[in-house]
């Protein structure tokens, strides 16, 4: 039967979506190919079926599409199907059986259900999707079917998420500007297009301020907002303590993704209040980091803030880490290449803002040549022959070996190697120590060749012969 649906109706029905087809009997819908229907289900005012997307049969990971089709036969669409690209197969290096047993080793429980899916991306990715009930919710984890390394984990339960305003990584790589000036921390025109809207996740339910599963700010006078709204702008003091609360946030999730638990796995202390020196520290005693407000205030500048974060993940991993001065270079080499690597994430390699510079934004407070780097990853320096016996200067030998294994294997597995090899390292460990620690992990993360090419990031920097 057929009916002339209410006027207002028709309006809301095509506001919402393209119309496909005009009004005709009550025939299905025609959808385009590698689809996979759902479910059907009937309302007051029409059918609704929801489709899977595939790729070659294989569910595409939050890829959709839905079909509307209302009682005067009307059909609208909603169609979210990705992408996919950069996929070069569609077979699984890894075993469901492996991983089921990666996910039940770091959840404690077993999957319920494991699932091959694409998911989408730049680089589109085969992975083993499992959804594991916990204490705390079901978890959804996507396993790189080649890698092992987790894409993605989240408990299915909501958590209480906050809205907040950030750089990221900072003003001069977000708009490509190194003439960007602090102009005395004021909110001047030049910056406004570089704020960003975020989630702020894993807020604490019962509390108002930020704090969370990662971090806790302890700064003076510390933000509140009941609707955990915490939009400020860098002449707020709580800019900063929304910056450091979303970007310790997000490298404590990152480090997850990676498949590590226990890796300073804790809300990590934090001030950005009250220290007025152009500087930065970690104080292992306490575990917590302060933050700067010298020139450019340091916690506008993700990359001063993930630096720091980097002390506290070693002084984690390693009791007392750092009581050698090589040692200690080894860590700040580890800082600036943390830093490096977190903004990978977001930042564009150009010849305006290399990758390899640290901390654009901050440096332009006190550096002349462009792009204003405090320190890079890149530098010719050498071991033994270039040590200074300064703990920042020798670093620069430490994080150039690191960014090359990054670039020789990709972010993730560098990652992987390079925080499993850290948790060997002594706190009076020498850069060949290190050095070996790191190739024994790739060797067993990822084998011979692995191992090869990550000896010969160090052998290019003199630290392995
Ligand atoms: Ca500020
Ligand atoms: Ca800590
Ligand atoms: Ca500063
Ligand atoms: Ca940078
Ligand atoms: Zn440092």
């Amino acid at each position: 039967m057929k009916k002339t649906p209410p006027v207002l109706v028709s309006v809301l029905l095509t506001g919402l979506a393209t119309v496909v087809a005009g009004p005709a009997a009550a025939a299905p819908a025609a959808v385009p190919g590698e689809l996979r229907q759902l479910q059907t289900r009937q309302s007051l005012l029409g059918t609704h079926t929801w489709y899977q997307q595939t790729y070659r049969g294989i569910p595409v990971f939050g890829g959709y599409y839905a079909t509307h089709q209302a009682t005067d036969g009307t059909v609208t669409t909603a169609d979210g199907r990705k992408t996919i690209t950069g996929l070069t197969g569609t077979a699984a290096g890894l075993t469901e059986h492996r991983a089921r047993s990666a996910v039940a080793g770091r959840l404690g429980r077993q999957p319920a259900r494991a699932e091959l899916v694409v998911v989408p991306g730049p680089a589109a990715t085969l992975a083993w999707q499992t959804l594991t009930p916990t204490a705390r919710g079901t978890v959804r984890s996507l396993i790189d079917a080649g890698t092992g390394a987790v894409l993605r984990e989240e408990n299915t339960v909501r958590e209480a998420n906050g809205t907040g305003q950030v750089f990221n990584p900072n003003p001069v790589v977000a708009l490509q500007d190194e003439s960007l000036t602090d102009q005395d921390d004021t909110d001047h025109p030049a910056l406004q297009a570089a704020y960003r809207r975020v989630i702020l996740r894993h807020l604490d339910p019962d509390k108002e301020t930020l704090q969370g599963s990662y971090a806790n700010n302890l700064s003076e006078p510390a933000v509140t907002s009941a609707e955990r709204t915490y939009v400020y702008p860098r002449s707020d003091p709580g800019f900063e303590q929304v910056m450091t609360y979303h970007s310790m946030t997000t490298a404590e999730e990152y480090i997850h993704r990676l498949g590590f638990i226990d890796v300073n796995n804790e809300p990590q202390d934090y001030v950005t209040t009250g220290f007025t020196a152009d500087n930065s520290y970690y104080d292992p005693s306490v575990d917590a980091i302060t933050l700067g407000t010298g020139g450019v205030d340091d916690a506008e500048d993700n990359e001063v803030i993930w630096h720091e974060l980097g002390h506290a993940i070693q002084d984690d991993q390693v009791p007392g880490f750092g009581s050698t001065v090589e040692a200690g270079a080894v860590g700040e080499g580890f800082g600036d290449y943390w830093a490096v690597t977190m903004s990978q994430a977001t930042s564009p390699d150009t010849a305006v803002t290399p990758l390899a510079c640290v901390m654009d934004w901050d440096a332009t407070s006190y550096t002349d040549d462009e792009p204003h780097c405090l320190r890079r990853t890149d530098t010719g320096k050498r071991y033994p022959a270039d040590l200074v016996g300064q703990v920042h200067a020798d670093g620069e030998i430490w994080s150039h070996a690191l960014w090359d294994v990054n670039q020789a294997l990709g972010r993730t597995r560098a990652n992987r190697i390079i925080l499993e090899a850290q948790f060997r390292f002594t706190p009076d460990v020498t850069m060949p120590q290190a050095a070996e620690a790191t190739v024994a992990a790739a060797s067993v993360l990822y084998g011979p060749r692995a191992a090869t090419r990550t000896r010969e990031a160090f052998q290019a920097r003199g630290i392995l012969s």
